[in-house]
């Protein structure tokens, strides 16, 4: 593995699975793997989760981190070939690189601009990142996909699922701001490769791109959809067909505790932050069926297995 800014660039994604339950089992195990090494991360946007987790997932592997918040450094251009009189000081073609010569692994955490489609659907500022820097790069959610948080949530559905291929159902709940869809994207992406019985459910218009849904089951009436359900990943994003948009806030979505009784004793998961009585109500947040502050702790173990993959 190269880099980690999609499951496709995992050539053994059990393996990888296999390895973060291997780092949880026994997060010290490996706390010598990646002494005297340096991870750097980037953040263009905020992070709570990301930042924190993966920079225990470092030290525990005997590595020491510099984050940055993008802001803090010059403003960055990332187009070619253009007079730089403008405001941006920096080319990224000198930034990665000098990046690289104070960093063994480099994380990034871009979002998308939701305006431009096609630019976020190219992951711009990663694609960027990957081509001038001279060490592996690891999204730390892109402008399309949210890897570290997949992997997480494949950890977190083999922990507690109770039959072989448990039914995984992603659903769409309504939110005030306009979100990216790297989240849903991602998981799809990542279901895809397991046998579980997956199923995605959100309004009309809210269809993800086909390069992640092809031939995956979409049912438009969620309770049908979270009927007999074991796992209810819920997530809003925004429309991918009328870019960027918000266009429903149909309150109906929200994951309640009648929902989640049609659901096989199902478990409720999302990536967080999550605003509470909006996505989902307290009845169900603060249930024994919540698994979300376990998810997050499986942050760090699938952040440890990544970055020990990449010291190799
Ligand atoms: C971001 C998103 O939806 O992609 C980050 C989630 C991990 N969420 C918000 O901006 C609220
Ligand atoms: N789930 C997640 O990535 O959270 P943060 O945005 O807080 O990092």
């Amino acid at each position: 593995m190269q880099h980690f800014t999609s499951v496709h660039d995992v050539d053994d994604p059990l393996g990888l699975l296999a390895d973060a339950k291997a780092c949880k089992a026994n997060p010290s195990k490996f706390s010598k793997l990646g002494k005297g090494k340096t991870l750097g991360m980037i953040f263009y946007n905020p992070s709570l989760r990301t930042r924190m987790s993966t920079e225990k997932a470092a030290i525990n592997l005997g590595m020491t981190t510099i984050s940055m918040n993008a802001d803090a450094g010059w403003k960055l251009e990332f187009d070619e070939g253009v007079v730089m009189n403008g405001d941006k000081a920096e080319h990224i073609q000198e930034a990665a690189a000098v990046m690289s010569q104070y960093c063994d692994i480099l994380g990034i955490r871009s979002f998308p601009t939701l305006t431009d489609r096609e630019k976020d659907y190219q992951d711009f500022v990663i694609a960027k990142f990957k081509k001038y820097a001279r060490v592996p790069i690891i999204s730390l959610e892109g402008s399309m996909v949210h890897p570290l948080q997949s992997l997480t949530d494949w950890l977190t559905i083999e922990q507690f699922k109770t039959k072989p291929k448990p039914k995984v159902v992603l659903t769409w709940a309504p939110h005030p701001k306009a979100l990216p869809q790297a989240v849903p994207n991602s998981f799809v992406e990542w279901m895809r490769i397991t046998d579980y019985d997956f199923v995605i459910t959100h309004p009309e218009g809210y269809e993800l791109a086909e390069t992640f849904t092809e031939g995956c089951s979409i049912e438009y009436d969620q309770d049908k959809a979270l009927a007999g359900a074991d796992f209810v990943y819920t997530k809003n994003w925004s429309s991918y067909k009328d870019y960027g948009k918000i266009l429903s806030m149909d309150s109906s979505w929200a994951i309640t505790q009648k929902k989640m009784a049609l659901t096989n004793n199902g478990k409720f998961m999302h990536c967080l932050p999550v605003r509470r009585n909006q996505i989902v109500m307290d009845e169900v947040l603060d249930s024994p069926a919540s698994i979300v502050i376990e998810q997050a702790n499986n942050r760090t173990y699938a952040a440890m297995a990544v970055l020990k993959h990449l010291l190799k």
